[in-house]
């Protein structure tokens, strides 16, 4: 692919921590919206912001939103413009995962179709996203129609699947 060619990600973005300047963590994921656009990753669109019960040991309620972006850096030049935002918003990654985090950017879905870069330690889609009511919702928002690659299934049928009730135990 041409080193020029642009891009397009699905970007799923969470706080469960009060920034000291921005405020409260739906605040914090507007204020990164905006970040984003400024850092010259053109937000194409946004989805409402969410609120979601913690998945993992934190405790705290998060804020969750997602974010169609257009860039011409590539994934591995992505996640690092990615990291340096969430540090820039205060992220202190140390001790154990899934910490609570004033700023989580992860890329979820690239025009690209799929990656798995050991060294980068990016896999795309994001392995986790299909179980994942809230990215799924915000998606849905944004990009009802993109495919993910793994499985064929768009955002809105993940959507269905994810929402439809389990069948009765018999
Ligand atoms: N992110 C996690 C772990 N748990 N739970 C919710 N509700 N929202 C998140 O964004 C989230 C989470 C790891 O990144
Ligand atoms: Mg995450
Ligand atoms: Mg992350």
């Amino acid at each position: 692919m041409p080193a020029t060619a642009l891009h397009r990600y699905l970007i799923a973005l969470g706080s469960n921590v009060r920034h000291p300047r921005h405020g409260a963590p739906a605040q914090v994921l507007r204020a990164a919206a905006r970040a984003l656009d400024d850092a010259g990753l053109a937000l194409q669109a946004f989805s409402p912001i969410i609120a979601s019960a913690p998945l993992g040991p934190s405790r705290r309620r998060y804020a969750n939103a997602c974010a169609v972006i257009a860039t011409r850096l590539d994934p591995p030049q992505l996640l690092a413009q990615l990291q340096g935002l969430e540090h820039r918003f205060g992220r202190v990654r140390r001790g154990a995962p899934w910490r609570a985090r004033t700023l989580d950017l992860d890329i979820v879905l690239w025009s690209g179709g799929a990656l798995a870069d050991i060294h980068a330690n990016l896999v795309i889609p994001h392995p986790a996203f299909r179980q994942r009511p809230f990215v799924i919702g915000p998606a849905l928002h944004v990009a009802p129609d993109w495919r993910d690659p793994l499985t064929g299934l768009a955002t809105k049928h993940l959507a269905s699947r994810l929402t439809r009730r389990r069948p009765a135990p018999r």
